[in-house]
C-alpha cells in the first residue's frame, strides 16, 4: 500500500512534471538562463525565505512537543540560508535592499501565513513538505541536466545536498505519522493543500521566468 506522502505525490503528478519541465529550470541547467531572470528569482526567493521564518515560528507554536526541537532547527536553517542569498547577491550585484514581493510571491506568502495561523499543525506541515519537496526535485533536475558548472552553483548545491535529501525524507515520514488514523475528510483537506502549494511552486518559477511585476 502507498504511504500517504506517496499518494499526495501521485495525485499531483501532472503539476510535478510541469514544474520539472519549466523553462526556468531547464535553462538554468543548460546554462542559458538570462542573468536578469535568475536575479529576479534571487530577489523574490530571498523575500520568500525571509517570510518563511515567521511561517515556521507559527507552526512551532502549534507543534507537538516531540517536534519542537526540529522546528527550532528549521528556523535556524532558514536564517543561515538568508546568508547564502546575501553572499550571492553581493557576488552577482543583486540589490536585496529595496525589493517588494511580486504578485505571485505575495500571494504565496499570504497562503503560507493563512495556513499557519488559521489551519491545523498538520495543514501547515503539509505546505512545508510540498514546498521543500518541490525544491529538492527541482534543483535535482537542474543538477542532472547540467554539464559543467554554473554561476549559480551554490544554490544548486544548497537544495541537492545530502542533508537536504535527509530533511525532506524526514518531512515525508513525519507527515505519514501525523496523519495516521485521520478521517478521509481530513485527508482530503491535506491533499487539497498539498496540490495548492505545488501550484504556487509552479507559479513561482513562472513568475521568475517572466520577471513578473505589479501591472500598476
Ligand atoms: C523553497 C524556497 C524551499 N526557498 N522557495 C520556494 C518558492 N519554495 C520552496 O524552502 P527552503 O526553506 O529554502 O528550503
Amino acid at each position: 500500500m502507498k504511504r500517504y506522502h506517496e499518494k499526495l505525490l501521485h495525485e499531483s503528478e501532472k503539476i510535478w512534471s510541469a514544474i520539472l519541465k519549466h523553462p526556468f529550470l531547464v535553462k538554468t541547467a543548460e546554462g542559458t538562463i538570462e542573468t536578469d531572470t535568475f536575479k529576479t528569482w534571487i530577489q523574490q526567493d530571498f523575500i520568500f525565505v525571509r517570510e518563511a521564518i515567521p511561517f515556521i515560528a507559527v507552526l512551532l507554536a502549534k507543534a507537538p512537543l516531540a517536534l519542537r526541537s526540529n522546528f527550532i532547527q528549521i528556523m535556524v536553517g532558514l536564517d543561515k540560508e538568508l546568508e547564502l542569498f546575501r553572499n550571492n547577491a553581493q557576488k552577482h550585484g543583486v540589490d536585496l535592499g529595496n525589493i517588494q514581493p511580486s504578485p505571485t510571491c505575495h500571494a504565496y506568502i499570504q497562503f503560507l501565513m493563512n495556513t499557519a495561523y488559521n489551519g491545523s499543525f498538520e495543514e501547515g506541515f503539509t505546505v512545508l513538505y510540498a514546498a521543500e519537496k518541490v525544491y529538492l526535485d527541482s534543483w535535482m533536475a537542474v543538477k542532472k541536466g547540467m554539464n559543467g558548472s554554473s554561476p549559480w552553483q551554490e544554490f544548486i548545491d544548497n537544495w541537492t545536498s545530502e542533508g537536504f535529501v535527509q530533511y525532506v525524507d524526514w518531512l515525508a515520514m513525519t507527515l505519514d505519522e501525523l496523519v495516521q488514523g485521520q478521517s478521509e475528510t481530513q485527508l482530503k483537506i491535506y491533499s487539497n493543500i498539498f496540490r495548492q502549494t505545488a501550484r504556487y511552486e509552479f507559479l513561482f518559477w513562472d513568475m521568475a521566468a517572466k520577471k513578473e511585476v505589479w501591472p500598476i
